[in-house]
């Protein structure tokens, strides 16, 4: 706890350093106009890059020039909210999970099987349930949440060949999770021994055996090939995964209110594209999968929700998540 609120303390302070130090953040790219280099560990071909490059970077062009950056080759993943809020990056697109390593109260979509899907997240996000979250990261970081992004329902796929049913199935099985507390914990949650890996090292770590599983979306299975080196993909749907679209607010703070209007629909409408394109592909890649020899099989969902649930709501999560917020939640139709 102590080492939050003191981590609080210094991105506060953080922000306001960046705010008061000049220009440093807004590179104007002469004729391109603003430059917005956008950082994350996402590949070029993955739903959410190619709906930015096709749809936000020309709505903005008149103005900014997009500029992306993957593979996490320009800032290492889990540390592009820091450098949006020092001043060294304009866009990211983020996760609960790294916002809540800030601001605790995040942690709450984090927890699995609470979002139900991806209209649910949406409008989850774009309701008023939210508008004091997003303030404190606006206020606090410096980082302006423009929209939502689908990734797609998290898949449990192993590169073991024992049939999952139950968490308890999945007892002692090394489960590689990003490295935040928060996605370790549902790796804890769903019974299986959790083991921080960053995602561009997901691949070597499955074939050399250094883990016996990973989950992500089905899309991102088949993007990142994880299909090549794991057997089976374990349909539990433990988590309706979701990112933001984070903007510099020290450069949204210099565009005009008609630029902020069209940065706002053009991060809008690249959301809704990715979103259709991601599930899409979740409905049409398991049969892809099958032909290149994996298994993929629902287990007993009902007794994964009930384990999952249950851990989250006895955990030292629960205590930071808004009073009334999780029913609010649920009340989202
Ligand atoms: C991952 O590391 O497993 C994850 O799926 C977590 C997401 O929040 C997001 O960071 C994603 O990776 C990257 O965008 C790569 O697809």
């Amino acid at each position: 706890m102590k080492i939050q609120i003191s981590r609080r303390a210094t991105l506060a302070g953080m922000a306001g350093t960046a705010l008061a130090a000049s220009t440093l953040a807004i590179r104007p790219a002469s004729a391109q106009g603003v430059l917005l280099r956008m950082s994350a560990p996402m590949t070029p071909t993955d739903q959410r890059s190619v709906a930015l490059e096709n749809i936000f970077a020309p709505a903005v062009k008149g103005f900014a020039t997009y500029q992306p950056h993957y593979n996490a080759t320009l800032f290492k993943q889990g540390t592009e909210l820091e450098a949006i809020a020092r001043g060294n990056l304009e866009m990211s697109i983020t996760s609960a999970q790294e916002l809540a390593t800030i601001f605790p109260e995040w942690s709450i979509f984090t927890a699995g099987y609470l979002l139900r899907d991806a209209e649910h997240q949406k409008k989850v996000f774009n309701g008023h349930i939210m508008d004091g979250l997003k303030k404190s990261v606006e206020d606090k970081l410096g980082v302006k949440l423009l929209s939502v992004m689908y990734l797609g329902r998290r898949q449990l796929n192993l590169r073991t060949e024992k049939e999952v049913k139950t968490p308890a199935d999945l007892a002692g099985l090394k489960l590689r999770m990003p490295n935040t507390e928060a996605w370790l914990f549902l790796g804890t949650a769903l019974g299986a021994n959790p083991v921080p890996v960053a995602f561009t090292e997901i691949y070597t770590a499955l074939q050399t055996g250094a883990i016996d599983g990973q989950d992500n979306p089905l899309p991102t299975d088949r993007d990142s090939k994880f299909y090549e080196v794991t057997k089976q993909i374990i349909l539990t749907s433990h988590l309706v995964d979701q990112n933001y679209i984070a903007f510099s607010k020290k450069v949204w703070d210099k565009l005009s209110a008609d630029q902020q209007k069209v940065v706002q629909k053009a991060a809008d409408d690249a959301a809704e594209s990715g979103r259709q394109a991601q599930l899409k592909l979740e409905a049409e890649l398991e049969d892809f999968f099958k032909k290149q020899g994996l298994k993929v099989y629902a287990p007993d969902v009902n007794a994964f929700r009930t384990h999952v649930q249950k851990a989250y709501l006895e955990s030292k999560f629960a205590k930071d998540w808004p009073k009334g917020m999780v029913e609010q939640i649920n009340a989202v139709k």
